[in-house]
């Protein structure tokens, strides 16, 4: 039988696949990293942090491990990037079909091609929403186009793409990039409206990938590229709750965590940020939480954000 660990230590009865709602499918994958390496260290390290996490969300007042996260065996050993897309790939498109709610952890970002390609074969009009510091754009970077620096090139090609806390490219980027749906950090900053102006750019069938490098490096620092000028906590957690609430968000990626043994800060962040992505996700759901049975609330629905409906109408 598997040893694999759950996420955050939860019992085993809220971590079987046949019960569980989510899948967590780590990709400790590190093939193509530029400058800092590491990002292979990067889901042991999101795990640990997890298992030190308090469970309650005060937010959403949830639980939200009670729906049930299912940790699948870390998809490694790749003998090249084409490997790991395809089985990233395979192992993703396999769990949406089995209807559960899928998220990925890298390793680095290019781990979201394959996972994107999934989410697309199995839903019309998909957005892409991607949160980062860089554009991922490049077509092909250091002779494969599964380079973490080409993440997006695809998806840009095949999706609603829609990219948000980009601040550092290159000039070869701004011929692909569709400037219309890019929302650059520094005028973010400038402008009160942005969240209300991406949320309009989204389909109602969203996948978020989020670069951890898309965070400030205060605190972030541990990745592989900090970027001055992020996105800080707050701001990032009521954006994407409101993407939650107005979205049928059908499941998302982290990466890019490179783990700094002397500074757990990131690794905990990365485990929050997690946990806060699924409350979010999960909240309406959890209004009526009291009866612990199964019942036939998918994560596919879209819901109403109003947990008594005798208050709206
Ligand atoms: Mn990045």
């Amino acid at each position: 039988m598997t040893t694999t660990k759950t996420f955050a230590g939860i019992p085993r009865e809220y971590a079987k696949l046949e019960t569980s709602k989510i899948v967590l499918i780590p990709v400790p994958y590190d093939g193509t990293s530029t400058w800092q390496k590491g990002a292979d260290l990067g889901f042991d390290a999101f795990q640990e942090a997890s298992e030190n996490m308090e469970l309650y969300d005060i937010e959403t007042d949830s639980e939200v491990y009670k729906e049930g996260i299912y940790s699948t065996e870390k998809l490694d050993g790749f003998s090249s990037p084409d490997e790991m897309v395809q089985k990233v790939h395979d192992e993703t498109k396999k769990y949406i079909l089995k209807k559960k709610f899928v998220t990925l952890f890298g390793g680095e970002h290019s781990i979201s091609i394959g996972s994107i390609r999934a989410f697309n074969e199995c839903y019309d009009n998909l957005t892409v929403l991607h949160i980062d510091a860089h554009a991922d754009l490049r077509k092909e970077y250091e002779g494969t186009p599964y380079n973490h620096a080409c993440a997006m090139y695809e998806a840009n090609e095949n999706t609603n793409l829609v990219q948000v806390g980009i601040r550092s490219m290159d000039i070869s980027e701004t011929r692909v990039m569709n400037s219309e749906k890019v929302f650059f950090a520094h005028k973010m900053v400038l402008n009160e409206y942005w969240m209300d102006e991406v949320i309009e750019l989204l389909t109602d069938t969203v996948f978020i990938s989020f670069d951890l490098d898309a965070l400030d490096p205060s605190i972030m620092p541990s990745t592989g590229t900090p970027e001055p000028g992020g996105l800080l906590w707050y701001e990032t957690l009521e954006f994407l709750r409101k993407v939650f609430e107005s979205k049928n968000v059908v499941g998302f990626d982290l990466a890019e965590l490179c783990p700094n043994e002397n500074d757990k800060s990131s690794d905990f962040l990365a485990a929050k940020l997690y946990y806060k992505m699924l409350s979010y996700k999960f909240e309406n759901q959890n209004a009526d939480y009291e009866d612990e049975d199964e019942d036939d609330n998918s994560p596919f629905v879209k819901l109403s954000k109003f947990k008594d409906s005798d208050d709206f109408e």
